[in-house]
């Protein structure tokens, strides 16, 4: 048994491995550790329970925890670079853009909230993962390039008031990769500039809202109520946790609720004829 807390370099010498190995199982999140005094900082409990989990595997190899948590453990830590190469380990061990989307980044956002919620975690910390999350994006999203002939293109953004914009960019590059063209307008956007961006895009197809918080669903409806009296002849579709259901969403003007990003993307190809081959 270890006590205290340990440096990276006494957890090693404790695992028996070389100072770098123990770094490596940091960044990619097998080993938690946290930033102190210029160096990582291992807690002894934590030691035991991965040399714990080290001895149990019949290879002596160390049980790895699945990639969402160990993604939400470096954005927890404010460990960018390690978030990046837990994306990068899992991508390598065959997980798609969208599965690190979607398995990934979204359980552990979702977690982070609730620790948030239940006083285990500073909002500062909450803050720092989503600057991490974004960046991670901005890195993913050079992988979401449209290829080929577009399909149509969905006008997609958050009401104003919402500032939970990093889903919106998910969603953007996951109906990117299905073959969609995206006018991505971000966070806290004008019921004006939703009705802008509709009536001066070619081939529109769809405008997507999301809304998280449901303090922002009357900002939504006014959003809704715009496009719908710009007569675009496209459906406006709303998403996202603070929206109910088909009957939620007509009370708040729009045609139609999608759950999540599949029922999305079949709606679009209903409305193009199919999916893309
Ligand atoms: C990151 C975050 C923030 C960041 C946002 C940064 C950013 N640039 O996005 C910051 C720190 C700014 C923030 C602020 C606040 N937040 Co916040 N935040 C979160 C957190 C941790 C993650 C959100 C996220 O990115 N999730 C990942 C995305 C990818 O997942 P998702 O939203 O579930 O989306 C999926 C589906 O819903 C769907 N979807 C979503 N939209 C749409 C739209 C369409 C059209 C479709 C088809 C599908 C779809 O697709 C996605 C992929 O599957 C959540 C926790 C949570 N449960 O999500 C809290 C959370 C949403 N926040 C919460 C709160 C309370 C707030 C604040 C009010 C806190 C405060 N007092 O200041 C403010 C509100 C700010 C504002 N005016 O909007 C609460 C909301 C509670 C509630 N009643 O609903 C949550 C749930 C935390 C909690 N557990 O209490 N937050």
């Amino acid at each position: 048994m270890s006590e205290g807390v340990l440096t990276l370099q006494e957890a090693a010498d404790e695992l028996g491995v070389h100072y770098m190995t123990a770094y490596r199982y940091v960044r990619l999140g097998q080993l938690e550790a946290y930033k102190a005094g210029g160096g990582w900082r291992v807690p002894a409990e934590v030691l035991d329970a991965f040399r714990r989990h080290r001895a149990e595997q019949p290879t002596g190899g160390h049980k790895t925890a699945p990639w969402s948590e160990r993604l939400e453990s470096r954005l927890v830590a404010g460990d960018a670079a390690g978030a990046w190469s837990v994306v990068e380990a899992a991508m390598t061990a065959g997980t798609s853009v969208s599965g690190v989307y979607l398995e990934m980044l979204t359980p552990a956002m979702r977690s982070i909230g609730s620790r948030w919620e239940s006083g285990e975690i500073d909002i500062s910390i909450e803050h720092r993962a989503s600057g991490i999350a974004t960046r991670l994006i901005g890195r993913l999203g050079s992988r979401c390039v449209r290829r080929g002939r577009s399909r149509g293109t969905v006008v997609m953004g958050a009401p104003v008031g919402e500032r939970h914009g990093i889903v919106v960019a998910v969603l953007a590059d996951l109906l990117r990769l299905a073959g969609w063209d995206v006018s991505d307008l971000g966070a806290d956007t004008p019921s004006s500039s939703f009705v802008a961006a509709a009536t001066t895009t070619d081939d529109l197809v769809a405008v997507a809202l999301s809304v998280t918080h449901p303090e922002h669903l009357e900002a939504c409806a006014e959003a809704c109520a715009a496009l719908r009296d710009a007569g675009l002849g496209v459906p406006v579709i709303v998403g996202g946790q603070a929206i109910r259901d088909e009957q939620h969403a007509q009370e708040l003007h729009a045609d139609t609720a999608a759950c999540g990003v599949s029922e999305m993307i079949s709606l679009l190809d209903g409305l193009r004829g199919g999916a893309e081959h």
